[in-house]
């Protein structure tokens, strides 16, 4: 076949991502998915590409190169009209919204759309010297969607695939995109085409078939010219073990000791994301103050902690939406709080991920209520920190990736503040026996669907025997519970 199945591990991987955690540059923000990438890396040793982070006067097109351990890391500069165009712009004000099903926000430039290509361009041709004919190249995300295309304009004939981390939307919104088929001819470029969710994956697909391009070979597999692309669910998880293990010992953290002091008898309730209009903020703070307005007898008896880092704050989108919801917490602190109540603790920090661990563990509940999202880490995170003899309770937003695996959560729909509200109070009064069994059945997903298992199940996916001592186990591409849509 085509893809010869080669068993050697001569092959090496290659990772181009937009972010790179080059080491001793930048502080070190890593999140779940980059350690998990580190991790794919270090065992197999290989390449990882992409932007430095960094905006200069006049990028070369030459990336620099780190060498650490078996991992070599490659980055290149943007100029600031790169990363205003193609990252900050089309990336960041069309894709992004597009993917979210926020048509209201899109933003479209020609100029930034063909910044967009430009840089994909420039990315690809940099990346070219660098790789060898064996390379297994895996491309992550919304920024890349051309790369491939490029790479084969450029003679390249490595097996390549494609991750994306955010949703993929039915065709009638995606098909808001400009330059629609010229994406989707991107995707058509790779060899395996990821996402989180089965529907995702479904909903891709049906946008190959209504715009023509190629024809489908049956689910999850397109023929496009004599080019077969093959299209899955790989939902990612989390280093579960390890998560658990840092909310064990994450006692001793002096911001979790002193969060803790701070709460006196008081039942938390936590919210932990990037401040983003995907995340349902907004909804999720009029949730909070409809279940305190609803439920007198808890006044004064919980606290809401949110911890929202600001992200892309150079996107005007994002500094309204960063305003607003400044404002709403503050309002609502104004209107329910006591002299010695603060119903809500707003706060912009990045907080460790020890810390975050011991936080997740003494809470209550975990909101995390997304409006839509790729998958949600945070969700995982905050099931895999919980106490198994007294496990806090997750309540879910319908719409995340995360809804498909996660059937012990409580699952909501974000706008319906109502219903929301209704959730956090069931879930305050939850008995504990409930709690334990909800508990219990996600931990059993989150301990198999590793994040480890994640790059497994796509690399062996690829076709690639990067590690040939891992026999490829056709359940474990499956992905759970596939057939049973989020309540
Ligand atoms: P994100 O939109 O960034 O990721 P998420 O999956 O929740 O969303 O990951 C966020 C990560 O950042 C988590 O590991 C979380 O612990 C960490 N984090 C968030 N707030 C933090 C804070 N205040 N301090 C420290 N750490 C914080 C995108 C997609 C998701 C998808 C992931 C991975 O939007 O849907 O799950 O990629 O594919």
């Amino acid at each position: 076949s085509r893809r010869q199945a080669s068993s050697s591990s001569q092959q090496r991987l290659v990772v181009v991502s937009n972010r790179v955690p080059v080491p001793g540059v930048g502080a070190s923000k890593a999140g779940g998915l980059t350690v998990a990438l580190e991790g794919a890396l270090k065992r197999s040793g290989g390449l990882w590409f992409g932007w430095s982070g960094e905006t200069v006067e006049n990028p070369t097109d030459q990336a620099k190169v780190v060498q650490s351990g078996n991992i070599t890391f490659a980055v290149l500069d943007l100029s600031q009209r790169d990363y205003d165009e193609y990252y900050a712009g089309f990336a960041n004000r069309a894709l992004w919204p597009v993917c979210h099903y926020r048509l209201d926000l899109v933003q479209i430039e020609r100029q930034e759309l063909n910044g967009y290509f430009r840089v994909n361009r420039a990315f690809a041709a940099s990346l070219a010297p660098l790789l060898r004919p064996d390379d297994v190249i895996w491309v992550h995300d919304y920024h890349f969607i051309p790369l491939a295309a490029e790479l084969r304009r450029l003679g390249f004939k490595n097996r390549m695939g494609f991750f994306l981390h955010i949703p993929w939307p039915p065709s009638d919104v995606a098909s808001a995109l400009p330059a629609y088929q010229q994406l989707l001819h991107g995707f058509g470029a790779y060899d395996l085409v990821g996402f989180h969710t089965p529907q995702d994956a479904e909903n891709f697909q049906r946008c190959l078939v209504r715009e023509n391009i190629g024809s489908a070979i049956g689910t999850g597999e397109h023929q496009i010219n004599d080019h077969k692309v093959r299209i899955g669910a790989f939902p990612v998880g989390i280093d579960t073990e390890s998560f658990a293990r840092a909310a064990a010992s994450a006692e001793r953290n002096a911001l979790v000791h002193r969060t803790k002091a701070s709460l006196g008898d008081r039942d938390l309730i936590i919210g932990v994301d990037r401040l983003d209009y995907s995340k349902g903020l907004k909804q999720r703070i009029e949730a909070f103050s409809c279940f305190v307005r609803s439920n007198p007898d808890f006044r004064n008896r919980v606290t809401y902690i949110q911890i929202t880092p600001k992200s892309r704050s150079d996107v005007p989108e994002y500094q309204r939406m960063q305003r607003e919801i400044a404002e709403q917490a503050g309002w609502t602190n104004g209107s329910l709080g006591e002299v010695d109540w603060t119903p809500v603790r707003y706060v912009n920090r990045t907080v460790g991920h020890a810390a975050l661990a011991g936080l997740y563990r003494m809470s209550r509940i975990g909101l995390v209520t997304p409006l839509r999202d790729g998958m949600n880490l945070v969700a995982k995170e905050f099931v895999a920190a919980q106490q198994p003899d007294d496990p806090g309770v997750l309540i879910l937003s319908r719409f995340a990736g995360a809804a498909h695996e996660l059937d012990g959560a409580v699952l909501v729909n974000p706008y319906d503040t109502e219903a929301c509200a209704t959730a956090i109070a069931r879930a305050l009064r939850m008995p504990l026996e409930e709690r334990r069994e909800r508990w219990e059945s996600m931990m059993v997903r989150l301990r198999t669907n590793t994040v480890d298992a994640w790059c497994q199940n796509f690399l062996n996916s690829l076709g690639d025997a990067l590690e040939p001592q891992i026999s490829p186990d056709p359940e474990s591409n499956r992905v759970p519970n596939a057939d049973a849509a989020p309540a």
